[in-house]
């Protein structure tokens, strides 16, 4: 055979793939998850709104959503008695309380409550005023008010728009100390808010008309 004759054969078997490839109607599915977040980094206790995207694939069907809730909140108590106390030295006596107020999706209440109490006796001024030491204390604490708080909802039409959980954040400190020093307390919120969207693709292979075929291969 001579090489035309070869070139020619090669070309038909080309051909002749490309055709059974086309003609065929198949389709292909594969089914995968995706994972949002919007996460606050530790700040102040203040009140906050957590948003997490829409579905985004809108040529797949989502097939389920998990939504998981993070929020801690942490803080301490602190103070340094700059006066004298009496050898049996001065009580103090601490407490926060927190609220944190919020809805699931669907509405329903999540409401959370916790309350730090702490207290200890101090002596008289140390002479450092570093909320330590004989005449100071810092007494920290940590609350995981959700953690790894997983919600599922059947409705996956609520995923169809941006869904966001409002957070309402109150606190009420009491503080009872010596008369002569400077005391406080501080408090702060992490929070995050995620969505696993579990979803599945098809795409379809429709039949090309021969003429798209023979196009496909021109010299
Ligand atoms: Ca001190």
């Amino acid at each position: 055979m001579d090489f035309a004759g070869e070139k020619s054969m090669r070309k038909t078997a080309v051909l002749g793939i490309l055709a059974l490839a086309l003609l065929a109607q198949a389709s292909v599915s594969w089914a995968a998850t995706v994972t949002f977040c919007d996460s606050r980094a530790r700040q102040t206790l203040r009140d906050m709104t957590l948003t997490v995207p829409a579905f985004p694939y809108s040529e797949c069907g989502l097939t389920g959503a998990q939504v998981t809730l993070e929020v801690t909140v942490d803080g301490q108590f602190y103070g340094e008695n700059t006066g004298s106390c009496l050898p049996s030295g001065c009580a103090w006596a601490d407490t926060n309380d927190v609220w944190l107020v919020l809805n699931d999706l669907n509405g329903t209440a999540l409401n959370r409550q916790y309350r730090y109490a702490a207290s200890g006796t101090l002596q008289g001024y140390d002479g450092v005023m570093d909320f330590g030491g004989p005449s100071g204390y810092t007494s920290p604490y940590s609350w995981a008010a959700f953690s790894s708080f997983g919600m599922t909802y059947p409705n996956l039409a609520l995923f169809s728009n941006p869904v966001s959980v409002p957070i309402d954040t109150d606190a009420f400190s009491r503080l009872h100390n010596p008369g002569n020093g400077t005391y406080g307390v501080s408090t702060y919120i992490t929070a995050s808010l995620c969505v696993t969207y579990s979803y599945e693709c098809v795409i379809g292979v429709q039949p090309s008309p021969w003429a798209r075929v023979k196009g496909l291969y021109r010299d």
